[in-house]
């Protein structure tokens, strides 16, 4: 029989690529998304026919029951959250309602309507926050150090409890940051990639960016969202770190991004210290052995050849379908280089 698949968050940047993954491993794919005023499919507009949406909001329980009733998931994926760390300190108590008490609802609402579902829980590097070892498992301590990194530990612990109180199959995904041309513009990734581009095109002058000495473990999203799914295939649920095992530098990032465009990021980047976070977490390196071994998962995409994509895609989008060996683009038309 088909077994059906629940994702919330379908809208964001993995809920689309999880989408394509299940698609292929048969699952008829059901994504929750929240009513709005203005459509937020573009992400999957070209999944249109393929997959079903169901309303509901991380806000509303009642909602959430409903949505299981209606759907009879076999798995859920608790893709959705309100995922931009700034943010967390501007809207704080928002922050813990989504992406901390959202997935208590979840659970709930899971335990209510059949608890033999399999539940996926998107947790964060962002839980161990100003680190105590490098590089960061499963075991490592949380030192969260925004509001969004707390809310995390807290969705991630309560996974953790209600797979040990109530035996539910409620599995968690360490996932340090993964990237793709379809990431929200306002993370560090692709407001390079975009603003190289930009830049490239005259369409801007330069790009203003936070802490450029920030180092992460950078990852392809299309690469995690297939740990998503096998950590739902096992024998017992578990916690699994899911990271490349390579850190870069914000300043590698532009390096990469504008040499690819024939740009030097010298000329073009400044720093704005309106961008630099009350706490900041300075390094991120994962350890995910864990997922090597148990779940047999490897990460297919490097760090240049991510960035490279971002920049193609970035391109393609805003030059007209141009790419970044155009000859075009090297004329003095487009390229704002001395
Ligand atoms: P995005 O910000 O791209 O997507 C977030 C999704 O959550 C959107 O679909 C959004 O819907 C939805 N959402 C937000 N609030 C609610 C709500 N109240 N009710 C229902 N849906 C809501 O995030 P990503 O795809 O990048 O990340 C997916 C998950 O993984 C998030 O939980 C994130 O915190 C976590 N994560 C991400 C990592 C990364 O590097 N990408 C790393 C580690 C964890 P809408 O379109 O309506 O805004
Ligand atoms: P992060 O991602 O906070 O790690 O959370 P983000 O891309 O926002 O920042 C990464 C690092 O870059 C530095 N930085 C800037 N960041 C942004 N957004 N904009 C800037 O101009 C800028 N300049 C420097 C930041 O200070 C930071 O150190 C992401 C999200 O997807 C979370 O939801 C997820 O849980 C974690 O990754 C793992």
């Amino acid at each position: 029989m088909q077994r059906t698949a629940l994702v919330t968050g379908i809208t964001g940047q993995d809920g689309s690529y999880l989408a394509e993954v299940l698609l292929e491993q048969g699952y008829r794919v059901v994504g929750m998304s929240r009513r709005s005023s203005t459509i937020t499919n573009e992400r999957i507009a070209h999944l249109a026919g393929k997959i079903e949406l169901v309303q509901g909001d991380l806000l509303d329980q009642a909602s959430l029951v409903e949505a299981l009733k209606e759907t009879r998931p076999a798995e859920v994926y608790n893709l959705a959250a309100q995922s931009f760390v700034p943010t967390s300190w501007n809207q704080p108590v928002l922050t813990g309602e989504f992406t901390a008490l959202g997935v208590t609802r979840i659970l709930e609402a899971i335990r209510q309507v059949d608890p033999t579902i399999r539940f996926y829980q998107a947790s964060s590097s962002e839980m161990f926050g100003k680190v105590t070892e490098s590089p960061q498992h499963e075991g490592t301590a949380f030192h969260p150090r925004s509001p969004y990194g707390v809310a995390k530990v807290y969705g991630h612990l309560l996974t953790v409890n209600y797979r040990e109180s109530y035996d539910l199959y409620a599995a968690s995904g360490i996932c340090f940051n993964h990237e793709s041309p379809r990431r929200g513009l306002e993370f560090v990734t692709r407001k390079v990639t975009d603003g190289a581009v930009r830049v490239k095109l005259g369409l801007a002058k330069d790009l203003r960016l936070g802490n450029l000495d920030a180092q992460r473990d950078w990852g392809f999203a299309g690469d995690y969202v297939r740990a998503m799914w096998l950590m739902l295939q096992q024998d017992q649920p578990g916690d699994y770190v899911i990271a490349t095992g390579q850190a870069h530098s914000v300043r590698e990032l532009c390096e990469v991004a504008f040499g690819r465009l024939g740009l030097d990021y010298r000329d073009h980047v400044t720093v704005d210290p309106a961008l630099i976070r009350p706490a900041e977490v300075d390094h991120l390196l994962g350890d995910a052995t864990r997922a090597r071994t148990e779940l047999g998962w490897e990460p297919k995409v490097g760090f240049e050849q991510l960035v490279t994509m971002m920049v193609d895609a970035d391109l393609a989008r805003l030059g007209g379908g141009r790419r970044a060996d155009d000859p075009v683009l090297a004329s003095s038309m487009y390229s704002r280089a001395p």
